[in-house]
Order: C-alpha cells, then structure tokens, then sequence
C-alpha cells in the first residue's frame, strides 16, 4: 500500500511549478490524471528537444507517474466531463495564468457545489495585491521573492540560482499544502482552497537574507567578506559570494585541477568547533594560540588571508582527496559536483534518487526519482504518459462512461483522438 492510494488527483497542471507538486503525489501513490488541450498538451513536451518526435526530456522528468487525458475545457461537452473530474477527484491542482479556471467557468464557488470535498490548490505568480495578475516563470520569482538581490558577488549584478526554488520550490509547498489539506479534511469532511506564490516560496526559501536585512539595524555583518574587507554596508542585505548563510564563514575554494576542470572546487567552512583541527590540517598550526587567529571575532578581518591560506592546501589535492582528509575530523566540506559526476554517482541509484527509466518513443533517460523516502511507501517511478495515452480508460474506468454517452463524448471533439 502507498501512503496516498485511493486519492485521486485532477492535474490541471502545466510547465514545470505545478507538475513537480503532482509528480510527488503521484510517487505517494496517488492516481493523478493529468488533462491536456487536445492535440497540444503541456507546452513543455515540445520544448527542448532533443530527440526529434519524442516527448521532450523537460516534459518526461517532471510528469511521471500520471496518467493522461485530452479535454478541451472550453468545449461544452469538455465541461461536462471537466465536472464529472471535479465530482470523482480528491484534489484539484492548477497553475494556470490568473482567472484562467473562471473563464472556463470553473469558479472556487462552482468547483464547491459540484463537489464540497474537493481541496482545489493553485499555483500563482504572486498573492494578493498589486501584481496579481501577472504570468510569472521561475527567474520572475527569483527575483521578486528576494533571493536575486542576495545571489552573486558584492561587484556583480543580481544572480539566480540554478536550482529552481521559484518553481520547483513553489511545487514543493504546494504539495505540503494538498496533504496538509486531505488531513483536515478527515475531521472536518470538507475541501477547501490551497494557495501558494511563487514570490512567497522564493521568500520563505530567502527567510536568512531577512534575517540579515533586521540584522543590519544593530551594525554590520560581521561575518559577511564584506566586513573584514573594509567595505562599508549599506541599508540592505548585500550579495555574499559564497559566504556561508548561517553565519559560519566559508568558501568555495580551488582544488588540484582547478586551471582545465571548472568544477574542481571545494566548499570549506571554519566554524570555531573545527579550527584547531583546520590549523593541523593546512600546516599553520601556530594560528591554534597565535593572538589575532585564536578566537571567531579576531579572525573576522583576516578571513581573506585565512581562506588564501586554506586554499593554498586545497590546490594541492583534489576535491574529493578534501573530503577524504577533512570528513574523518569533522571539518565540514563539500565538493563540487558536477551535474555529469552525479549522473554517474552509484550510491545515488542505489537509494532512487537518481533513476534509469524507460520510454516507447525516446528509449532509456536519467531522471531524479523521489528525493523524499517514506519506510511504508515505496516509490515506482513510472514514465511519463503520452499525450492522451489515457483518455479513454479515465473516460471508461473512472468516469463511466460506456456505450453510446461515450461515443458521443468522443465524436464531439472534446476529448481528442481516442484508442480504445
Ligand atoms: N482546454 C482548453 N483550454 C485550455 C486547456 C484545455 N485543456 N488548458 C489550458 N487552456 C487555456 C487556458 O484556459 C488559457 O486560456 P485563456 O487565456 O483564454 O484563459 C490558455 O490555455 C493559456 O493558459 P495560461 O495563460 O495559463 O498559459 P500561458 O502559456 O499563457 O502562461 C504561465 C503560462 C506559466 C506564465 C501562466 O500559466 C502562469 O503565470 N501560471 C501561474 C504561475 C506559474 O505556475 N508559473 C510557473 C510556470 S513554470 O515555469
């Protein structure tokens, strides 16, 4: 049994904030039907193509375990169906542009007479207020939840970041939200209206770099690069470079190779607890007692010069030899990964994190499986569907529909191409 068998999600989902919600449900083990524009689909399935006439690897990582349907949602005998959705599933999950759902007439308050049990969560933009009727993708929440004027170096523009905290990170509480919901529900026996912003998870995500904003009223950031370099602060939260955001300091320092691999790097932290242990281990033991180095608050202005020298020994061994030397001492480091290294990381698909799956029109690919492990639910993670692979078994099995209703449903064109 699967922690969420006999749920039932209608995935009115799209592109990648609002598929990566589902797609963990689906590996909890719920039923998750994704619906599709007939004939079209998730725009994602032809973006980034990589194998000419396959679904594309964009669409394949983020929609396992669903099935599919093809429903034009506009079309009268589409709503019908869409109803008969909205009456048989748990959930409803979308992330269309704002007021899309009501124009298809599909208000929260007709979604709760057609059913009062359903939690209907929804992905947007923003919350709220001013900018809610704005189309947002991931770099737009990047930026506009606080985490693009925190990423990057003191002299450079704003960075994002490659993970995809607007989108996937929205996904993921989104999904908290929907389990959060089905629990209630067991005591109060209603649904109800799951909301999430990407602005608000990118911020939540960000919550450190507030902590700092408040931070700066009581003076500088003194464990920031900045400090020890002499720079003064202004009145908000500045870039940091690689400086450690919980406040230990820390870098990114080169390793053996460094001048042909660009990933042969080392993330090094010095936090009090390990110092001593740092000075033996990069030949500057004097530093243990010698006034100016002993304690955090001396070494603050000398970070630079301490971090020089630690990377002085860093260059002379690789980033894993790093690891090697430092793990066994409790010095904290962190190689640099390459996305290459971690697709070739056995221990990875030994756990599923990292899986091999196989597809009729693109053979095998590599995906991330579940990263989230439950002992009494274990995760099968099954390709993506094609487009419409499923509508005639939801229109048949899940809905009913049977003999001359379903023939009518198909030959009014709402539901695409159907194979029995
Ligand atoms: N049948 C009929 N019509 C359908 C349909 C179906 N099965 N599925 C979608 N549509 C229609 C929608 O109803 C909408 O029509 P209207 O404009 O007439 O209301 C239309 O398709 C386009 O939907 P959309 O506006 O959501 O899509 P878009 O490509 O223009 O915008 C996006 C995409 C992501 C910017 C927008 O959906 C959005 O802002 N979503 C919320 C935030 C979000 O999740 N962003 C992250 C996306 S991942 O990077």
């Amino acid at each position: 049994m699967k922690a969420l068998e006999g749920i039932k999600i209608l995935d009115f989902t799209h592109v990648q904030s609002g598929p990566t919600c589902t797609q963990l449900l689906g590996w909890f083990g719920a039923d998750v039907i994704k619906v599709e524009r007939p004939g079209v689909g998730d725009a994602t399935r032809k973006q980034l193509i990589d194998v000419p006439g396959a679904d594309s690897l964009y669409f394949t990582m983020l929609n396992h375990n669903k099935r599919s349907i093809e429903l034009n949602s506009k079309n009268e005998t589409g709503k019908e169906v869409l109803t008969r959705l909205i009456e048989e599933c748990d959930v409803l999950v979308e992330n269309f542009a704002p007021g899309a759902l009501d124009r298809m007439g599909f208000t929260w308050e007709r979604i709760q007479e057609i059913n009062p049990k359903l939690i209907m969560a929804s992905i947007k933009g923003f919350g709220p207020g001013k900018y809610e009727d704005c189309k947002v993708y991931e770099n737009v929440a990047q930026c506009a939840g606080g985490s693009a004027s925190t990423t990057g170096f003191l002299d450079g523009p704003p960075l994002v970041t490659g993970a995809q905290i607007g989108d996937s990170g929205t996904g993921l509480h989104l999904c908290l939200g929907i389990v959060t919901a089905l629990f209630q529900r067991e005591k109060s026996g209603r649904g109800q209206k799951v909301t999430c912003a990407m602005q608000d998870s990118v911020l939540n995500l960000a919550r450190v770099k507030l902590r700092d904003q408040q931070r700066l009223a009581a003076g500088p950031l003194k464990e920031y690069s900045q400090f020890g370099e002499g720079i003064p602060f202004g009145d908000t939260t500045p870039r940091a470079g690689n400086d450690s955001g919980g406040g230990q300091p820390g870098r990114i320092l080169k390793c053996k190779g460094w001048e042909q691999d660009p990933n042969a790097y080392t993330y090094f932290i010095i936090q009090a607890a390990v110092w001593e242990k740092v000075c033996d281990v990069i030949g500057k033991p004097e530093w243990k007692t010698q006034e100016g180095y002993a304690t955090p608050p001396d070494r603050l202005d000398k970070l630079n010069e301490v971090f020089a020298a630690v990377e002085e020994w860093t260059k002379t061994k690789t980033k894993y030899e790093v690891m090697e030397i430092c793990n066994p001492q409790d010095i904290p480091v962190g190689p640099i990964l390459s996305m290459k290294e971690i697709s070739e990381d056995e221990g990875l698909y030994a756990t599923g994190t990292m899986v091999k799956v196989d597809h009729p029109e693109r053979g095998e690919y590599l995906s991330v499986g579940c990263p989230i492990k439950l002992s009494d639910s274990d995760v099968d993670v099954v390709r993506s569907p094609l487009l419409g692979e499923h509508t005639h078994e939801v229109l048949s099995e899940v809905l009913g529909y049977s003999g001359d209703e379903l023939k009518r449903v198909v030959d009014s064109g709402a539901v695409g191409e159907v194979k029995a």
